[in-house]
């Protein structure tokens, strides 16, 4: 492999953003492709990084930077990639759920999700089941994340499950949900297509369901 993807990737996972845009910018310079320079490179240090967290050998800040650094070498690719027509891997409308405010664990999860190569569609706190299915249209998205901190308001999550079937997204959206109280036995009781127990995670499940 090139050595400047080497080095994106490397600066990537060490969460130096400057390097990283300097880095995909010296790429471009050198007629690397966008697509290469994306997934040898960007995506390939996020992917290291999603591991380690799985495995607790990084914790929420490390990932907080990496995808900090992401985002700098993004801005630098995006129009290369616009007009190498590389399309992402497909749109989430992602959102913590009715009566929850919390984001932190949510925004962990777009931002991995960002790093596996989706377009990531942030409906915010608070999300009525209607704002998720308005978004999912409007987007043209593949799948709805759901996120949930409270024994209270995940139960809302089983009216986001439902929204979708009684739309015209059912069979075409799938929901996935997340967050610290849900559990693989209460995604199957309320009918969500995954459940994910960390970021990392959550972007594995949506590479699979979004196939
Ligand atoms: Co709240 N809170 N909180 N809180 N809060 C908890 C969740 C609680 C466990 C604290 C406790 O009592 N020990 C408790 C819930 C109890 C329960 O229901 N079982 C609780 C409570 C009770 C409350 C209030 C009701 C308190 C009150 O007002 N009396 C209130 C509710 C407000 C509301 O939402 N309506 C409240 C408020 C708040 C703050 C606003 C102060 C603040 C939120 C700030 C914010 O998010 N912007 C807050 C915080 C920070 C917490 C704790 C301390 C930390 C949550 C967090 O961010 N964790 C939390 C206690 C704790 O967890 N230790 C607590 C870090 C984050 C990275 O992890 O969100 O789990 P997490 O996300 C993980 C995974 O769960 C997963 O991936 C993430 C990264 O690996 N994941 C997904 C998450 N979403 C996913 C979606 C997916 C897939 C995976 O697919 C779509």
């Amino acid at each position: 492999m090139s050595a400047v993807l080497e080095q994106i990737k490397e600066n990537l996972m060490k969460g130096k953003a400057n390097d990283v845009k300097a880095l995909v910018q010296q790429a471009l310079n050198e007629k690397i492709g966008a697509a290469d320079i994306l997934n040898k490179g960007l995506l390939a240090g996020m992917g290291v990084i999603g591991e380690r967290f799985k495995k607790n050998e990084v914790y929420v800040p490390e990932v907080l930077i990496a995808a900090r650094a992401m985002k700098s070498g993004m801005e630098i690719l995006k129009p290369a990639l616009a007009a190498a027509k590389v399309e992402p891997r497909g749109v989430v409308v992602i959102g913590t759920v009715k009566g929850d405010l919390h984001d932190i664990g949510k925004n962990l999860v777009g931002m991995m999700l960002e790093g596996g190569g989706f377009k990531v569609v942030d409906a915010g706190i608070n999300v009525e089941p209607a704002k998720f299915i308005e978004l999912a249209k409007q987007n043209n998205a593949s799948l709805i994340g759901a996120s949930a901190l409270l024994t209270t308001t995940m139960t809302n999550m089983k009216e986001v499950v439902d929204a979708v079937k009684a739309s015209e997204l059912a069979g075409k959206v799938k929901v996935m949900i997340g967050g610290a109280p849900v559990t693989q036995a209460f995604c199957d009781e309320i009918g969500a297509d995954g459940y994910a127990a960390d970021a990392a995670s959550a972007a594995d499940l949506a590479r699979k369901l979004a196939k």
